[in-house]
């Protein structure tokens, strides 16, 4: 392996607990993986060299734990991170997974659910601010419904907005540095799930107390499960100034829920993302999202995870390449010319402004006539990533 493709704490490189520690268990399939402990799996990512970790309050304390087998596991994980000098940058929730969350958390139609959601989130954010986090996922895991007939969407969204501004203020109360991540997924484990895309979850901060506090945690494999285009919902996000995780795998489109390795399906995507992070300078964690395949042992695990932090550099140094290359710049440069000959036009209206530029005769069937490289551009990108450039 070339040196300058090893992962340095610089690039901020996570993984969660669930990632890496993923047995295998699928619908149709037992576990095909032992499982590990949550400080196993810190010294694991310490030996792939990862920056940091982030948990489910349930991947690293049990829903059952009793008060000695928590404190226990505790100390077991912190004296891990201590070790391996890797962080807790982010932690989230777990509200789906255990049964009483079948309809929900935030948004289920019995009230006693959303209680307990928010006890249990308030228990959650005290566990990971203990730890270090400072970035607090909401996946909605099962906000949704099998049946439209079953709850109002209106309502749903009343509910998930009322405890959001709850735990704002839960945060803000403890004196919490901690911002709010809020990541969509629109079908998957449920069929319709609120808020499905990043972009619906930008426009619903806007109607929070603490809009500042909010923002989003988009994953590669949801856009694309949904056949969207990734990259502008992260560059919606960023925007806004609201991008403040993300998840990175990958996914086929009209696929199962793959959570690939970063880069396994579509190399070409993968590229523009990092190009974008790098190019508008994101530096929050590059968190992967993602989980070996079925087939893997856990040597195969540590190629797994060492592959979606290797890739991550590739494709960086190749967006640095795609900037640097004389004749992808030259033929961006001809795109993108501009004679001023339409800068009286530029800029906010003004009536004089709206006045000329009525009055202006355009060549409409020169503008018509104008072809652009895109083929030979989009070419050479391919040929960059192939490593021929
Ligand atoms: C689960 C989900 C992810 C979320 C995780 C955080 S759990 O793997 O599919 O996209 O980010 O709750
Ligand atoms: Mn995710
Ligand atoms: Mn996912």
């Amino acid at each position: 392996m070339s040196d300058r493709f090893l992962p340095r704490p610089a690039d901020k490189f996570t993984f969660g607990l669930w990632t890496v520690g993923n047995v295998g268990r699928d619908p149709f399939g037992a576990a095909v993986r032992p499982s590990m402990t949550p400080a196993e799996i810190v010294y694991f990512l310490g030996e792939v060299g990862a920056y940091g970790v982030n948990f489910h309050d349930n991947d690293l304390i049990p829903i059952d734990a009793t008060a000695a087998k928590k404190a226990q596991i505790l100390n077991d994980f912190k004296k891990a991170l201590a070790d391996t000098g890797l962080v807790v940058p982010m932690a989230t929730t777990n509200l789906f997974y255990d049964p009483a969350f079948r309809d929900g958390a935030f948004t289920a139609n019995d009230p006693k659910v959303r209680a307990y959601a928010l006890q249990k989130t308030m228990n959650a954010m005290d566990l990971g601010v203990e730890l270090g986090a400072s970035t607090y996922v909401f996946w909605g895991g099962r906000e949704g419904v099998e049946t439209d007939a079953s709850k109002n969407p209106l309502d749903a969204g009343k509910r998930f907005r009322e405890a959001l501004n709850f735990l704002c203020d839960y945060a803000i109360d403890q004196g919490y540095q901690l911002k709010f991540a809020l990541e969509a997924k629109p079908n998957e484990p449920r069929g319709d799930i609120y808020l499905a895309t990043t972009g619906a979850m930008l426009g619903f901060i806007e109607t929070l107390d603490h809009p500042e506090m909010v923002g989003v945690n988009p994953e590669v494999a949801h856009e694309t499960m949904a056949g969207l285009n990734f990259l502008h919902h992260v560059a919606q996000a960023w925007d806004r100034g609201k991008l403040f995780h993300i998840d990175l795998n990958d996914q086929s489109i009209g696929r199962y829920d793959q959570d690939f390795r970063f880069g396994a399906v579509n190399l070409k995507s993968a590229f523009f993302l990092v190009k974008f992070l790098e190019d508008v300078g994101y530096d929050g964690s590059r968190h992967f999202d993602a989980h070996a395949y079925r087939t893997s042992d856990y040597e195969d695990v540590k190629a797994f995870a060492r592959g979606c932090m290797r890739t991550y550099l590739i494709l960086k140094e190749k967006a640095a390449q795609f900037n640097a290359d004389s004749e992808i710049q030259s033929l961006l440069a001809e795109i993108l010319a501009d004679d001023g000959s339409m800068d009286e036009f530029k800029g906010h209206y003004s009536p004089a402004r709206a006045t000329a530029l009525k009055a202006y005769a355009f060549d409409r069937a020169a503008l018509g006539q104008r072809g652009q490289p895109y083929e030979r551009l989009d070419q050479l990108v391919v040929e960059l990533l192939l490593g021929v450039r």
